[in-house]
């Protein structure tokens, strides 16, 4: 890895893939079909994309219990008391409806409805991870959605893979159906026979989920899309070099585009880092991949003070954040753009990947500046309650109609007034 000092714009390369015009349009297309032929068409795109015919789209319950028996007892432990973890950091999140009133008798307040219907997509092949099913399917969970239901492309047996289908079932899924691609995405944001439709639809996917997305955002809600996993660790000499390279490496071995960067103080800490990456890369089956995403965007950069690395870390606005240093407390308190900040040696980025309780569905691209890890807010929302006082009403409907009239708006200052005797 390259070390270098800080400059005054710390420009990080980051990847994002907007898609071509082409992927546009055949995304266009295959979500125009569904929405004209529905199963149908689901069906002709899962054979021409997955290769496999899918006679039953919905997993049934003795499939799905099938599934989660052939997982070892011990395996499906660990992700019972990762969901358990999980449930209990989100329910802190939870909101309650409010009212209140003055002495004129009006009420005001705010209603929270938990959304109907959520879509859940989960990927196939090795980045159908279950700790993510946890991930998007908890917060729903918490939120009080009734129907959740979960979409993964199938294998070319026609199966979807058993952890996923264990994780599903434990988080508490509703529906599941096999079917992946723009195809899955158009089913659930406008229904087919078989595949309700729903009101939002969560959870990272391909470039071809992701401009799905994007083309039906606005009939339904959709969260945020999720760029290549990022990890800054800001660490100063009291940090051991092949723990800080452990943990850069474990972002690199997500995705080639991934990005993994050393912020320190110590130019010692920087070139033992650099020489452990180098090491333990060699040692790791997902070696080509980690290789390329620490060629392409793994760096290292000195800093000659610690305030100088604080400001650094809040430029680059990073998904993940590990603070290994000295008050790593006071340090955290400077920190204003992080997707998630992991504090001290023994809070590595997997502790929070799969078991702390917080979610792992973060803002990634520098989008932590204006944007939150996914939780329970994103699948609810709110209604406003008015409840106006006859007290309240004559003593403030002047003002009202004289605020309509200001508009132009009779009709409204009229209605204030029918009220009037
Ligand atoms: N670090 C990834 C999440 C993940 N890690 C899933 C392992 N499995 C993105 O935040
Ligand atoms: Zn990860």
């Amino acid at each position: 890895m390259k070390i270098e000092r800080l400059t005054k714009d710390l420009s990080l390369k980051r990847s994002v893939d907007s898609g071509t015009e082409d992927q546009r349009k055949a995304v266009q297309d295959i979500i125009n079909d569904v929405r004209k032929n529905g199963d149908a068409a689901v069906s002709q795109y899962t054979e021409k994309f997955d290769g496999v015919q899918v006679k039953e789209l919905l997993v049934s319950e003795a499939e799905l219990e099938a599934a989660v028996a052939t997982l070892p007892d011990q395996q499906l432990a660990i992700i019972q008391e990762a969901a358990d973890n999980i449930r209990m950091f989100h329910e802190k999140q939870t909101r309650n409806s409010w009212m209140t009133t003055d002495e004129t008798g009006t009420m005001l307040g705010q209603k929270i409805t938990p959304l109907d219907a959520v879509g859940v997509y989960v990927p196939g092949g090795t980045a159908a991870y279950p700790s993510s099913v946890l991930m998007n399917i908890m917060p729903a969970k918490v939120a009080g959605v009734k129907r959740i239901v979960m979409v993964s492309p199938p294998g070319k047996d026609g199966s979807l893979s058993a952890p996923v289908l264990a994780a599903a079932k434990i988080a508490g899924v509703t529906e599941i159906y096999k079917v992946g691609g723009a195809q899955a995405i158009a089913a659930l944001a406008y229904g087919t026979e078989t595949i309700a439709k729903v009101d939002k639809i969560v959870g990272p996917g391909n470039i071809y989920v992701a401009l799905a997305k994007r083309e039906v955002f606005g009939d339904v809600a959709i969260d945020m899309i999720a760029g290549p996993s990022e990890i800054a660790v800001l660490a100063d000499e009291t940090a051991i070099a092949a723990e800080v390279a452990a943990d850069l490496l474990s972002q690199a071995e997500h995705d080639a585009r991934a990005c993994s960067v050393l912020i320190t103080t110590s130019p010692e800490l920087a070139e033992e880092v650099a020489s452990e990456v180098e090491k333990q890369l060699a040692l790791l089956p997902r070696r080509d991949i980690a290789a390329a995403s620490i060629a392409d965007y793994g760096r290292i950069v000195v800093c000659d003070s610690l305030a100088e690395a604080i400001d650094a870390v809040n430029e680059l606005a990073p998904e993940h954040l590990e603070i290994i240093t000295r008050d790593a407390m006071e340090v955290m308190a400077q920190i204003r753009h992080a997707g998630a900040i992991f504090i001290g040696r023994f809070s590595s980025e997997p502790v929070g990947d799969y078991f702390a309780g917080p979610n792992h569905v973060l803002p990634t691209n520098g989008t932590a500046r204006f944007s939150s890890p996914l939780n329970v807010d994103d699948f609810q929302k709110k209604s406003s309650i008015i409840m106006y006082s006859e007290t309240a009403f004559r003593q403030n409907a002047e003002k009202i109609a004289a605020f309509a009239r200001m508009e132009g708006l009779e009709a409204h200052a009229r209605a204030i007034e029918a009220r009037k005797k």
